[in-house]
């Protein structure tokens, strides 16, 4: 072992890491095996100070500048950078590679999309045909006396806009309250094509070029607008129109859904493309033989991260776990192989499967990995693939060797929520609206709702934050929406299925037990947080909650996030007008002007604001306290009041 390095004995226990059993089975077991994971290197590995207050710049080579986080003005960079230039560069240039990540999972989409218009691509089909005219009617598209393809067609080249658009909005500030827009407008930050906002974030961070924080970021807002409103929102809403619009199903969560006597496959990463095709293949009569020839009871499929948070929501597909389980997964030996294919895929994973025989497959072209076997993935033929990769799983499964051990693990939850099945549930068929949902707020049942999202991180005990914070706010009658690794984290703690409303407050509660609902509604995956701005619209078009995203008492948070996409989705619900609170650690001094801006000044110019906590219970009351703000601004927490102290309402409930 390395010199420095922690040794077994100084690690903490895994029970010290992760609240999830299954995770710290796979822990204890890796480490029995020789097998580092994530977990071993964070504690190994002190993460750099003067990085984690964003108090370095190398952006040029005079540098790199070290500044000093404990005196933040008592010096300059070597080209008279200041310690708020510096900041501001840092965090726009994460806005800008969480953006083109996000956009570019959305113009791949789009590329696919266009594939099977023009009947290039086969393979998939137009599924969800209500989706596709709603979307091209909300954007202003005739779709009267036209055929399927006609509409798809004009869809696909006003979407194109998102990504190529010179000057002008994109398509999708049509869904954005008047208010809010003009809120962007007046900033002069309603975003044109991504490609040219990426591009001028990217320049603007360059040496001697912007260096006022608050130009700075008002691009990096412009540029986060370009994911959530952009290249997020097509990815999507071109997901839906394909694959069908998820509507709640029961799904079961956790290592436990591997199964000992099948073929294990697992699919991990965040386009939904190869995840459909490695649907169909394990499905094929001929695969499920060949299995069985191998001595199988067949082909078990499950997901991770966000390309599993996807199809769970979609097809009901088992999921195994969050970003800080997709190594652990490997541990159990059961894992026959593992596709990825992009974004959230580990480098480590190469090594941790190879110690477990497991091929571990890269299909994408943006996303190699060194010692990987890569079988490339192509929309045109795209079983080809994934038949490949089932029949190497078989293979394996044939010479599985080593010992198995599964986690007896398993939850079950309910998950695929939309914003339309939002209005559908709570309005019914014949009169779907989000008006109930406005109305349990304006009354008090509903205090406000909050967004839980994001990933996890090894610095963190893994899921603890999310699980401690959701109770806390569903205790306090917020309804919950999440997306991601966070909504994984619940799901495992038994949060997302209708019994969860036990332990929901009374209003709430009583909004679930009718409903039917649980009080945690699990909305997909990372691009589909743009479900929740579109809920977020409609509540504002719905009426009652005031003019603008920013009037209403919503908050949202990323307890435990990692990447620089979590950035980018802080920022847009920031600028949409979203208080936003992250965990784990902060790219900003306090007392900086910079982060002054972004933690106060931000909301006086009518956006949201970000706010930054490392304990749940205070997370979860600093997002109560901002939602009880703007219920008293609204002038409905008089309403929540009476409700709370009306007496015949709590024995109703209590005898319910
Ligand atoms: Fe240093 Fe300025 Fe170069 Fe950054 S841009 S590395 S602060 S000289
Ligand atoms: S996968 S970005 S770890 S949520 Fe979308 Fe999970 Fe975060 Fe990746």
């Amino acid at each position: 072992m390395p010199e420095g390095k922690k040794t077994d004995k100084t690690l903490p226990n895994p029970s010290d890491m992760t609240i999830c059993e299954a995770t710290a089975q796979m822990l204890t077991k890796a480490r029995k095996d020789g097998v580092e994971t994530q977990f071993e290197r964070a504690a190994n590995m002190k993460a750099c100070p003067i990085g984690a207050d964003s108090a370095c710049c190398k952006h040029c080579f005079m540098g790199p500048c070290r500044l000093n986080a404990r005196d933040p003005y008592g010096k300059v960079g070597v080209c008279g950078a200041t310690i708020d230039t510096i900041q501001a560069r840092n965090f726009a240039r994460n806005v800008a590679t969480g953006t083109a990540c996000h956009n570019d999972h959305g113009m791949a989409m789009l590329d696919l999309f266009r594939g099977v218009v023009n009947g290039k691509i086969i393979d998939y089909k137009i599924k969800d045909v209500n989706k596709l005219n709603e979307t091209a009617q909300m954007l202003g598209i005739e779709i009267e006396g036209k055929t399927v393809q006609e509409v798809a067609n004009e869809l696909c080249d006003e979407l194109e806009k998102t990504y190529t658009a010179v000057d002008g909005e994109i398509p999708f500030v049509k869904r954005v309250p008047a208010k809010t827009l003009e809120t962007w407008r007046k900033a002069g930050i309603v975003p044109r094509g991504a490609m040219r906002e990426i591009m001028e974030m990217l320049s603007r961070t360059h040496i001697g070029m912007d260096q006022d924080y608050k130009n700075i970021m008002r691009q990096a807002s412009r540029t986060a607008l370009v994911d959530g409103w952009g290249g997020s929102m097509v990815a999507t809403e071109i997901s839906d129109i394909l694959y069908g619009t998820p509507a709640p199903v029961a799904v079961e969560v956790n290592m436990g859904v591997l199964k000992e006597d099948q073929v294990n496959v697992i699919v991990h990463g965040h386009e939904p493309n190869l995840f459909e095709s490695m649907l169909a293949s394990v499905n094929d009569p001929g695969l499920i033989q060949a299995a069985k020839d191998a001595g199988a009871k067949g082909i078990n499929l499950v997901g991770m991260c966000c390309s599993g948070a996807e199809m769970m929501s979609r097809h009901g597909v088992p999921h195994a776990g969050n970003f800080s389980s997709t190594e652990l997964i490997l541990v159990t030996g059961a894992v026959d192989a593992m596709a990825v294919d992009i974004q959230c895929i580990q480098q480590a994973l190469v090594k941790v499967a190879e110690c477990y025989n497991t091929p571990l497959i890269t299909t994408n072209s943006r996303c190699h990995l060194e010692g990987a076997t890569h079988i490339p993935f192509h929309e045109h033929d795209p079983r080809a693939c994934t038949e490949e990769i089932v029949i190497k799983a078989i293979t394996r499964f044939k010479s599985r060797s080593l010992p198995v051990e599964i986690p007896k693990n398993v939850g079950t939850g309910v998950h695929g929520f939309s914003s339309e099945y939002i209005n559908y549930m709570l309005g019914g068929s014949f009169r779907g609206s989000y008006t109930p949902l406005n109305e349990n707020i304006i009354n008090g049942r509903i205090r406000g709702v909050a967004g839980v999202v994001g990933c996890t991180n090894p610095r963190t005990k893994q899921d603890w934050m999310h699980v401690e914070l959701v109770k806390d706010l569903i205790k306090n009658d917020v309804l919950v929406v999440q997306t991601g690794c966070s909504q994984i984290a619940l799901a495992k703690a038994g949060l997302t299925s209708p019994e969860a409303a036990y332990y929901a407050g009374p209003g709430l509660r009583e909004v679930c037990e009718t409903v039917g609902m649980p009080p945690v509604l699990g909305l997909g995956s990372c691009v589909d947080n743009t479900r929740i701005l579109i809920a977020c619209a409609e509540m504002v078009k719905t009426g009652g909650l005031g003019d603008s995203i920013a009037d209403l008492p919503v908050a949202g948070a990323a307890p435990e996030y990692m990447s620089e996409k979590a950035i980018a989705i802080g920022q847009y619900f920031v600028a949409s007008g979203v208080f936003t609170i992250f965990g784990v650690t902060f790219p900003s001094i306090p007392g900086t002007k910079f982060h002054k801006y972004l933690f106060d000044e931000m909301e006086n110019e009518g956006f949201g604001k970000w706010g930054f906590a490392t304990d749940p219970h205070e997370m979860a009351r600093q997002m109560i306290a901002h939602i009880d703000k703007k219920r008293k601004a609204l002038g409905i927490d008089k309403a929540r009041e009476r409700t709370l102290v009306d007496m015949a309402d709590r024995r109703a409930i209590d005898a319910a």
